[in-house]
Parts: structure tokens; sequence; C-alpha cells
């Protein structure tokens, strides 16, 4: 395979558990296969299911952690943008796993085409005590104070989180179209791609005047284990066999 028709990979939302799981196994499947020919791959947010710090991460996820770190050894760039879940990943495990940590949300160039890429909670403008949470959670200070708490208190917090959206109506855990437009026109790009809504979707928007597309991941679920492959000729999402 020739290096320009390398595709970028894109993938988010696997909440992976700390427990054995079937979906690990499809992860380390992918890690060692597929995305070994892809030029870059980048983890969108919720690649773990919670993360209460980084000396429990790299015990928990040792063979994702070594996984990882065998894809970059092979010349595979890694990139991370941190979900709700897993937004207390850091540059311990960041380093053991050979991640490149992004901020969210960043432009960057797919195949040639500059893409917005987030993990998308930003945008669910409409679910305002998730937007508090959001401030407060990533908080130097906050941080700080969460990580010298003891573990169980971290698993509290962090079970806390994870219970916090499940009363609450649809509408209001999706993006805000108002927010997905400031998005477009802050940033002058024609493509924004995210995870983290789980509703899978190319969306086509007219934003003053221009056409611009919003690409939904899939999250991984069941035998449903999806990336988004990106070249020169386009996108097209992948299921992994
Ligand atoms: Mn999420």
């Amino acid at each position: 395979m020739s290096a320009t028709s390398r595709p970028v990979l894109l993938l988010s939302d696997l909440h992976l558990p700390n427990a054995p799981s079937p979906l690990r196994e499809r992860f380390l499947a992918f890690l060692d296969g597929p995305a070994r020919d892809a030029v870059a791959v980048y983890l969108l947010g919720d690649l773990f299911e919670y993360w209460i710090g980084d000396a429990e991460g790299l015990a928990d996820y040792a063979p994702e952690a070594a996984a990882l770190r065998r894809l970059r050894d092979h010349g595979v760039p890694l990139y991370f943008q941190h979900g709700n879940r897993d937004f207390m990943l850091g540059a311990a495990f960041a380093r053991a796993a050979g991640l490149t940590l992004l901020a969210d949300p960043l432009i960057v160039d797919l195949a040639g085409t500059p893409t917005l890429l987030s993990h998308g909670d930003v945008w669910c403008t409409d679910d305002l005590a998730y937007q508090r949470w959001r401030r407060f959670s990533r908080n130097r200070l906050a941080q700080f104070i969460y990580r010298r708490l003891p573990r169980r208190w971290r698993q509290g917090v962090a079970g806390k989180a994870r219970g916090g959206s499940t009363r609450k109506p649809a509408a209001i855990l999706d993006v805000n179209p108002q927010a997905i437009a400031q998005a477009f026109a802050a940033h002058g790009v024609g493509r924004i791609i995210h995870g983290h809504t789980h509703r899978p979707a190319v969306h086509a928007l007219t934003i003053d005047g221009r056409e611009v597309e919003r690409l939904v991941l899939s999250d991984w679920h069941d035998r449903h284990c999806e990336y988004l492959e990106v070249d020169a000729s386009g996108l097209r999402r992948r299921q992994l066999r």
C-alpha cells in the first residue's frame, strides 16, 4: 500500500469497561489489524468507560496501553481527545501508550480537508446541568484536588457523573444546532467530525450560505465495532470484522 493511499482512521465512544469484555478484545484486534495500515489514528473520546486516574488506568488497561504503544512504535501517530468519561486521562498514560493529547475542539487536516474534531459534549448546550459539571470538572484546581482523593471517593465521583445522563429527555442530550452553527462559523471549516451522542449520521447543513457537513461517529456495542476511514477519495464507515 503506498503512503498516499493510507487512510486516517477515527473512532470514539468504545466505552471499554475495566473488566474483561468482548469489546476490549475487538479493540485490540483493531489496533493489531486495520490500524497498522493507517497514516494516523484519532481517538475522539470515551475510549474508556470511566477514568479515575492514570495509575489505575495503566493497571486496568495494561493490554490496551501495550497495544497502543506497539502501534505507535510501528509508526502510526495516535491522537486522543478527552471524552466526558475519560477526561481525567493524563500525561502518564499518554506517555506509556504513545498517545498525543489534543485540545477539543481542534482543526486538523484530514486527507487535505480541514476538519474540526471534537468529542462533541461541548456542543450539547441544552444540558445546562451537564455543562456546569463540565466546566467544574475540567477546572485545573478541581482536577488537582480530585487526583489526591482516596480511590473509593474518586470512584464515587466517577459513578455519579456516569449516572447523571440516564434520566434526561433525549433531545437535550443531542448537540444544539446553534452551537454547531457557531462552531462552523467560528472555525471556518467545511466539516465537523464528533462522537458522544451515539447517533451516527451525516448531517448536510448550510451555514452562512456554505454547504458543510457534520459527521457523527458510532459508539461501539455488541458486535457493532465501527470506525471511520478518511482518505483523498472520501469518508467510509467501516465495520471491524
Ligand atoms: Mn461522551
